[in-house]
């Protein structure tokens, strides 16, 4: 390979609307500045990927394409761009990452259309594979969190652990989207809203999450000055007024966040933001801190509650701390605070009476929005995470759940739902139970409709509490099809799918 070779970091499509920076990219090509000849593309801008990532490689004579691939729809176009690619670029070196190659990576690299696959947060290494390809750097054994196929068999080598320091980062080159301002979107934060991310992993191993098979409890996050340097950064640079910080716990250092909201409040920035945060965790914040957090711009948090049994937190490996008790005390104390906590349970896990444990939690959610009416209910299917070992995982097994064998197979209708929690291929959940599910979302989000829908008049909110108030009132949530045709008709949003 050419020193200075091409390198095209590709994004594929995450969203219909409402883009934001594709941050895994961002954060890879801070390494690569002034380094490599490297172009950062944006498939969400794409009408024909397959075509235009064709010419774009043809164009460059790139010798390196490094895509990053979330589950869901970013998969989809993954599969079908690398089997095209393959057979078109027979020397093109494909390399994945990102959190589904991370937690699939076996099945990723068997279908012989991926070069590498790099786990977890590999700025340093994705640097050394590249030296490596160059042949005038590292040795490709020595590179952590890197798997690649060998003689037929795949080879893993080990992910650094403790993680890297970030701190020492380089900012990152935003320069390289073009017009930045087409990723800063209108939403309920804000008119020009900003994603960040500003720590990896989660201290936490719940059992249905994909974070913890890749992070196994490690965390570790950028300081809480540099956090601020960074907001003031693109407030000046973008006008950005809004941030979502998109860290999978951004609340885990109390010191860390009374940090950062002294920070803001002592330079005067003005902006909104809002993040990720475990309820256990931000019920035992100080009120000071909690005050703070607010005066400083922190309008709505995100709060994994998952379930409103004790005995499903448990199963769900909530660090035994976290109780149904917290939720609603901390529903209470946010409200007392005016943030907004966006409560997300996750339904539908393997039980012996899965009708009863669905009954049980939508008595919970019920019991939140008493307490805290404006909060937000976020309702996700559970979807397996292959976590060996955990009790969750090891439940799913025994009720017969297996993930494809074959990349391919992902493409299947079935399987590309799994990850938007919508229709998951479990076999413990028949469609009465989906159904249960979904009518009680659809009729929770018409008595309550979500704040995050900027585009929803008040009108149209008095129209859709009206239709929902007697079937909430009553408890009938069955075939609420004229609910379902009012959301249609205002195209109402559901932020468990188009992010937040
Ligand atoms: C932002 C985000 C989105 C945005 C994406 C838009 C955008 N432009 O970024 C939106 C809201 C659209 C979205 C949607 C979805 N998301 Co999402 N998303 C995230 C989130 C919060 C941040 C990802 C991120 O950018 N992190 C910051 C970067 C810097 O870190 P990183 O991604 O880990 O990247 C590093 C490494 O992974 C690696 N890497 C990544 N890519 C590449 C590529 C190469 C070549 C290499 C070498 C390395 C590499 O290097 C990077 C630097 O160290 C993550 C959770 C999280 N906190 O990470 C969930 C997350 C990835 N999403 C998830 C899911 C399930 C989805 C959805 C499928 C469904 C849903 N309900 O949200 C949809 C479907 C999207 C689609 N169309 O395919 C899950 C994945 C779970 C799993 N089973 O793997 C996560 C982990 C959330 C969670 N905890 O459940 N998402
Ligand atoms: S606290 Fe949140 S991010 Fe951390 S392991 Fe649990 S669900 Fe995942």
């Amino acid at each position: 390979m050419k020193n200075n070779a091409d390198i095209i970091l590709y994004f594929p499509r995450s969203a219909n609307s409402k883009y934001r920076v594709p941050m895994p990219l961002l954060a890879l090509g801070s390494m690569l500045e002034n380094r490599y000849d490297y172009a950062i593309v944006d498939g969400n801008f794409f009408r024909d990927p397959i075509a235009q990532l064709s010419s774009a490689i043809e164009s460059n004579g790139s010798r390196v394409l490094g895509m990053s691939v979330m589950p869901g729809p970013q998969l989809q176009e993954s599969i079908q761009l690398v089997r095209h690619l393959r057979e078109r670029f027979s020397q093109l070196i494909i390399i994945w990452g990102g959190y589904f190659p991370s937690n699939h990576t076996d099945v990723v690299l068997q279908s012989g259309w991926v070069d590498y696959v790099m786990r977890g947060p590999v700025e340093r290494e994705f640097v050394q594979l590249l030296q490596h390809l160059n042949g005038n750097g590292a040795k490709r054994e020595s590179i952590p969190g890197l798997s690649y196929r060998e003689n037929g068999h795949i080879v893993h080598h080990p992910q650094r652990f403790p993680l890297a320091p970030i701190d020492n980062l380089p900012p990152w080159p935003y320069e390289r989207l073009g017009d930045v301002q087409r990723y800063l979107g209108k939403t309920y934060l804000g008119r020009r809203t900003m994603t960040m991310h500003t720590s990896y992993g989660c201290p936490f191993k719940c059992s249905f999450c994909a974070v913890v098979p890749i992070f196994e409890g490690g965390w570790v996050a950028r300081n809480a000055p540099l956090v601020a340097d960074e907001v003031e950064s693109v407030v000046k640079r973008f006008g950005v007024d809004a941030i979502e910080f998109a860290d999978n716990n951004f609340f885990t250092s109390v010191t860390r966040t009374a940090q950062f909201a002294e920070e803001l409040l002592r330079r005067e920035i003005h902006v909104t933001w809002w993040g990720e945060a475990r309820p256990d965790t931000l019920e035992k914040y100080p009120d000071e801190t909690l005050a703070a957090m607010r005066r400083s711009g922190c309008k709505m948090v995100f709060l994994g509650a998952e379930s409103g049994s004790a005995m499903r937190l448990k199963q769900m490996n909530k660090g035994g701390t976290q109780t149904p008790e917290t939720i609603l005390r901390l529903a209470e104390k946010l409200r007392r605070h005016h943030i907004i906590p966006e409560f997300s349970f996750v339904l539908g896990a393997p039980a012996e009476d899965v009708d009863a444990a669905l009954d049980e939690e939508i008595a919970f959610i019920r019991r939140v929005k008493k307490i805290n009416p404006q909060s937000e209910i976020i309702i996700y299917v559970y979807a397996p995470v292959p976590m060996l070992g955990s009790a969750l995982f090891n439940d799913a097994q025994k009720h017969g759940f297996e993930f494809p064998h074959r990349l391919e197979d992902w493409l299947l209708p079935q399987w590309s739902k799994l990850d938007l929690r919508r229709n998951p291929l479990t076999p413990w959940l028949e469609p009465h139970h989906l159904d249960k599910i979904h009518n009680f979302e659809t009729v929770l989000n018409a008595r309550y409709p979500t704040n995050s829908d900027i585009k929803l008049t008040a009108r149209r909110r008095r129209l859709l509490q009206a239709s929902g108030a007697w079937r909430y009132a009553t408890g009938f949530y069955g075939a609420p099809y004229e609910i379902k045709l009012l959301h249609r008709w205002m195209r109402y949003r559901q932020p468990e799918i188009e992010g937040f």
